[in-house]
């Protein structure tokens, strides 16, 4: 799909008209009225919020997957309450998002309970931002952690070939006097679908974020994407990351590795077939009913020693204009979308 960066004409949505036109849209691909509402509505939030790679850009692959048959947009997720401190969803080979929402009253209240909540999630696809995820925790005043597995194209710390996805991490709390602090990042070092919107714009990536067919370093996104890989950030520590994220969301959740599907056996399929882990910390049973003073305390010193911009300042700063100005896209997108919802 363009971006908006494509075209000077521009046309303005409201965040309820956007998830209305995106529930369309899923609606007339498959999805049942519950799975349409929950992925439209994340996939608007991502797009209020600037989350690009994320936000509209994804429906063309959401699309794919369905008509692939290989997601199911009906899937309808089994939770099971399988101890004091732990939930298990099988996503029955749908979307990981609607198992999230069919299991969260149960992970809350067991949160607020045993002070912790595991939510384990398997059999299911994620192809979205992270943070939605989490950030409606600490909305509610609880921390919350997840990781979530993807598809085979990050080659680990000092090996010659991919294995791990692109394996994001995402974290939020609390905080007093301001909106919960919330960080959200692959553990390659750059998101799969940055490097596609790279390839599309034409722009070079950074150097050492990526390798070409023959493991050779590049900067053209292209050849990242025909035949090489990518890098993890921060050399083998961000590769000890994303092999842990491997094990928390497929071997603890029954889900799959990165390495073991294989999305060619349905053409046009996208969206990776894994797990994905969430944990839900009630932090006031560990400190009291202070964790939000002491987290603002936090980010006080953070400002005091001149960090101005928090992880998430970005995101809330574009979701406040989108709420007042409208949400922008270019009136080619918007012409697509449209065309995809009567479809
Ligand atoms: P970025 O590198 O853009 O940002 C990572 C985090 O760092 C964000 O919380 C961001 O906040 C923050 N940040 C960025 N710049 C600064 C700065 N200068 N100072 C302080 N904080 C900063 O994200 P990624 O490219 O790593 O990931 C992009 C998206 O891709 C994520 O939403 C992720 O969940 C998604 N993804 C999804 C996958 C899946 O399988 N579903 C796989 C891989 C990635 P802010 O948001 O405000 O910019
Ligand atoms: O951007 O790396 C990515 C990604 C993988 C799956 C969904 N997004």
């Amino acid at each position: 799909m363009p971006s908006p960066r494509d075209t000077a004409a521009t046309e303005t949505l409201s965040f309820v008209e956007l998830t209305e036109l995106l529930q369309r849209i899923f609606l007339r691909h498959g999805t049942s009225p519950a799975v349409a509402q929950v992925l439209a509505e994340n996939c608007a939030s991502a797009e209020r919020d600037g989350s690009h790679s994320h936000g509209i850009f994804r429906i063309k692959g959401y699309l794919a997957s369905l008509g692939a048959g290989w997601v199911d947009g009906q899937a309808v997720p089994h939770v099971e309450d399988v101890g004091a401190a732990f939930v298990r969803v099988d996503a029955g080979g749908g979307f990981a998002q609607p198992a999230l929402h069919a299991a969260r009253a149960l992970v809350v209240e067991k949160a607020r309970h045993a002070g912790v909540a595991i939510l384990a999630i398997r059999n299911s696809h994620h192809f979205a931002a992270l943070w939605p995820d989490v950030e409606p925790f600490a909305q509610e005043g609880l921390v919350a952690l997840s990781v979530v597995n993807s598809m085979t194209c990050v080659v680990p710390h000092g090996a010659q070939r991919p294995l791990f996805g692109t394996n994001p991490i995402a974290f939020a709390a609390p905080r007093a006097e301001g909106p919960p602090i919330v960080f959200d990042m692959a553990t390659s070092a750059i998101a799969h679908g940055d490097v596609q919107i790279a390839a599309r714009e034409g722009r070079a990536l950074a150097p050492g974020m990526g390798v070409d067919g023959a493991g050779q370093p590049t900067q053209d996104p292209k050849a990242v994407l025909d035949g090489g890989a990518l890098l993890t950030f921060g050399g083998y520590k961000g590769s000890a990351l994303s092999m842990m994220v491997e094990l928390l969301s497929a071997a603890l959740t029954g889900g799959h590795f990165s390495f073991e599907f294989d999305m060619s056996t349905k053409p046009g399929a996208q969206t990776p077939w894994t797990g994905q882990l969430i944990i839900v910390i009630d932090p006031d049973k560990g400190s009291g009913q202070s964790f939000a003073q002491r987290s603002e305390e936090l980010v006080r010193q953070m400002h005091g020693v001149g960090q101005e911009r928090m992880p998430a300042d970005r995101r809330y700063r574009q979701r406040q204009k989108s709420l007042a100005e409208g949400i922008v896209l270019s009136a080619t997108d918007l012409a697509h979308l449209q065309a995809l919802a009567a479809r």
